[in-house]
C-alpha cells in the first residue's frame, strides 16, 4: 500500500515535470531564420481608405480610420486572392533559407484565414474564394520539410462586441472578455489545432483579459490538442516556451534561449501599396548574423496582398538571402551565441570548435583582430572558396590576415577551428578601438554605470506601429553618475569622441565632462525635442573634442554631468573616428 502510494507519487512527479518542461525547442534554437506573414482582409486595402493613404503598420487600418465592424465586414465580399499559389508561397520561404513560417490566422480585424465552424467571419464562408488557404499552405510547407505555425490574436478582435480593442463601435464597459475567449477564440484555436496537422508553433499576440491562471489553463488547452507545439511568450504573462523581444528591436546582449527577434521587410506588418522601404539583402544578412550572434532567431515578415501576391521586392530579396544562407547557412544554422561582442569588423557565431567570423567590414590594413581568443587556433578558412588565411595567436587576439578585397560584400565568414574553449567575454572585452576604420561606435548599452545612472531600452515610433527601441545610459544627474567605457585603442594617434544622444528641452545647455585617460573634454548638451511614445526619438550627433591617445593601450572613457540638476542626456552611443 505504501509502496503504491509511493510509486503513484512519484509518478505525479514526472507528470508535472514534463509538463513543466514543456515541449522540445531545440528544432526552434536551431532554425535561426523563420518567415512571417501577415496576411488578411486589410492586405486588399493595402493601407488606403476612402482614398486617403495612411503610412506605418497597414494591419491596423481598421483601428485607425475607426471603420464601422459592419462595414469592414463587407470587404470580404471582395477578397477572392487568386494569385495565392500555396506551393509556391512555400518555395519562397525554403528558397529564402528559412526553416519556418509563421502565417496569421486571425488578426485584429477578427477575419478568419481559414475555413471555422465558429464564426462565419472567416474566408471560406464570407468571400467568393470559398476555400481554406491554411490547408493548402500547411501542407505544402510540410511537403517542402519547412515548420509551419499560425499567429493566433487571441484577446483584440475588432469584429466582435465582446471582443478587446474595438470602442468605436462597441462601449468597453459592455464587454465580456471571457465569453469572447468562450465563443470565438478558444473554439478557433482548437480548428486551428485539430484541422491543420501537427503545428509547430501557435503565436500568440497582444494579451488581454486573462490573469496568470487563467493563461495556464489557456496554454494546457493548446498543450492537450498538441503537446509538441510551440507557445509564443505574447501569451502573456511572462509565460510561453519561446520569448518574443518587442517588433524590430534587436537585444544589445547575448540572451539565454530560446527567443526571436521579430523585424518586418518594410515599414508595415500587413501589405502597404505605399510602402516600398524595404530592407536590403545585405542589411537582412547582417541583421540575421548579428541576432545568431546573440544567440537567436530572426523572424521576418512579408506582406501579400489580397490578391495573394507576395511584393516583388519582397521575392527578390528574400531569394537573395536564400543564396547567401546556401553558400554560408553553416555558419548561421545549429549555431550558438558569441563568445565576443560586436567587433568593428562584425560579429561571431559559434559551433562547438569552430568559430565564424562573419566579416561586414574590412579593416585597412587586413588583419583581422579577434580579441580574448584564449583557445589555440587550428585554421583559419575563407568559407567562400575554401582558401586558407594565415592565423596567429598574438598575445590574447588572435590574428587573422584577410585577402585584399573580401568575397562577400554582404558578410564575408571566415571559420577558425581551434583546440580547447573559447570563454564567455561579451560583457568584459573592452570595446577594441583602432585607425583602420573611419569611425567606431559604441553602443550606450556597453557602459557601466555608477552612481543613479541607468541603462534602459527607450520605446517610440517612426511610422504608426513602426516601434523602435534604443537602449540608452539615462538618469546622469549628479558629477557622481557615470557612464564608463573600457576602450582598449589598437594603435595610437589623434582620435575625435563625438556623442550620439537625445536631449528634451528639460534636459538643454546641462554641461557635462569626458574624462579620458588624464585628458577631460567638457560640452553643453543640445536641445534635440521631446520624447513621446508616438514619435520618432531624435539624436544629435555631437562632436565633443580630440583626444591624443599615446600608446596602444586600454582607457576607461567616463562621462558625466558637470553639476547636479536635471537629466544630462539620454546617451545612444559614443563614436570614435581616427584623425588624419
Ligand atoms: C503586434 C500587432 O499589434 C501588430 O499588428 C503586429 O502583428 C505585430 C507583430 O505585433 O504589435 C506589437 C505587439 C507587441 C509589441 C509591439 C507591437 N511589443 O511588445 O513591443
Amino acid at each position: 500500500m505504501k509502496l503504491l502510494r509511493l510509486v503513484a507519487s512519484m509518478a505525479l512527479v514526472l507528470a508535472a515535470r514534463t509538463a513543466a518542461g514543456g515541449p522540445d525547442t531545440q528544432w526552434f534554437r536551431d532554425a535561426k531564420f523563420g518567415i512571417f506573414m501577415h496576411w488578411g482582409l486589410y492586405s486588399q486595402l493595402g493601407n488606403e481608405w476612402n482614398g486617403k493613404s495612411y503610412y506605418g503598420s497597414g494591419e491596423w487600418l481598421m483601428n485607425r480610420a475607426k471603420i464601422p465592424a459592419d462595414q469592414y465586414a463587407r470587404i470580404a465580399e471582395a477578397f477572392n486572392p487568386t494569385n495565392f499559389h500555396a506551393e509556391e508561397w512555400a518555395r519562397l520561404v525554403k528558397d529564402s533559407g528559412a526553416r519556418y513560417l509563421v502565417i496569421t490566422a486571425k488578426h485584429h480585424e477578427g477575419f478568419a484565414m481559414f475555413g471555422s465552424k465558429a464564426s462565419p467571419f472567416n474566408i471560406v464562408d464570407a468571400t467568393p474564394y470559398h476555400h481554406d488557404p491554411m490547408k493548402d499552405l500547411a501542407s505544402a510547407c510540410r511537403r517542402d520539410g519547412l515548420r509551419f505555425g499560425f499567429y493566433y490574436s487571441q484577446f483584440l478582435d475588432w469584429h466582435e462586441p465582446n471582443g478587446g480593442g474595438n470602442t468605436w463601435d462597441f462601449r468597453k464597459q459592455a464587454k465580456n472578455y471571457q465569453t469572447y475567449y468562450a465563443d470565438k477564440s478558444i473554439p478557433q484555436i482548437k480548428e486551428l489545432l485539430s484541422n491543420y496537422g501537427p503545428l509547430d508553433i501557435i503565436w500568440f499576440d497582444m494579451p488581454g483579459g486573462l490573469n496568470r491562471d487563467e493563461t495556464l489553463a489557456f496554454m494546457e488547452d493548446v498543450r492537450r490538442l498538441q503537446p509538441g507545439c510551440l507557445i509564443s511568450s505574447r501569451v502573456g504573462h511572462d509565460l510561453g516556451d519561446f520569448r518574443d523581444f518587442g517588433d524590430s528591436e534587436l537585444p544589445p546582449h547575448t540572451t539565454d534561449g530560446p527567443w526571436e527577434a521579430l523585424f518586418t521587410h518594410n515599414d508595415s506588418w500587413g501589405y502597404a501599396r505605399n510602402d516600398l522601404d524595404f530592407k536590403t539583402p545585405r542589411e537582412i544578412v547582417r541583421l540575421l548574423a548579428s541576432i545568431a550572434a546573440r544567440g537567436g532567431n530572426l523572424i521576418l515578415n512579408v506582406g501579400p496582398d489580397g490578391t495573394g501576391r507576395i511584393p516583388e521586392l519582397s521575392q527578390r530579396y528574400l531569394r537573395d538571402v536564400g543564396q547567401w544562407l546556401r553558400l554560408y547557412g553553416d555558419s548561421i544554422y545549429g549555431t550558438t551565441q558569441s563568445p565576443m561582442p560586436d567587433q568593428p569588423w562584425g560579429v561571431a557565431t559559434l559551433k562547438t570548435n569552430r568559430l565564424y567570423l562573419h566579416v561586414f567590414e574590412r579593416p585597412r590594413n587586413g588583419l583581422l583582430i579577434v580579441p580574448q581568443f584564449e583557445a589555440a587556433p587550428l585554421s583559419a578558412t575563407l568559407v567562400a572558396n575554401g582558401q586558407k588565411l594565415p592565423a596567429a595567436r598574438n598575445g590574447e587576439d588572435l590574428t587573422v590576415t584577410l585577402p585584399p578585397e573580401l568575397p562577400d560584400n554582404r558578410d564575408t565568414v571566415v571559420a577558425v577551428d581551434f583546440k580547447g574553449s573559447l570563454p564567455d567575454a561579451w560583457n568584459t572585452a573592452p570595446e577594441i578601438i583602432s585607425r583602420q576604420f573611419d569611425s567606431i561606435m559604441v553602443d550606450a548599452a556597453k557602459a557601466r554605470v555608477t552612481g543613479r545612472a541607468t541603462i534602459s531600452s527607450i520605446t517610440s515610433s517612426r511610422y504608426f506601429g513602426n516601434w523602435k527601441h534604443d537602449v540608452c545610459a539615462q538618469n546622469m544627474r549628479a558629477p557622481g553618475d557615470h557612464a564608463e567605457f573600457s576602450c582598449r585603442f589598437l594603435e595610437p594617434g589623434d582620435y575625435r569622441i563625438a556623442l550620439e544622444y537625445a536631449c528634451p528641452s528639460a534636459d538643454k545647455a546641462r554641461e557635462g565632462g569626458i574624462e579620458i585617460g588624464g585628458q577631460s573634454l567638457a560640452f553643453e548638451t543640445l536641445l534635440t525635442g521631446e520624447a513621446t511614445a508616438h514619435d520618432p526619438l531624435l539624436f544629435v550627433r555631437h562632436n565633443i573634442g580630440i583626444v591624443t591617445v599615446h600608446a596602444p593601450e586600454t582607457i576607461s572613457v567616463s562621462i558625466h554631468p558637470k553639476n547636479d540638476g536635471a537629466e544630462l542626456f539620454r546617451l545612444r552611443r559614443l563614436i570614435f573616428e581616427p584623425c588624419n
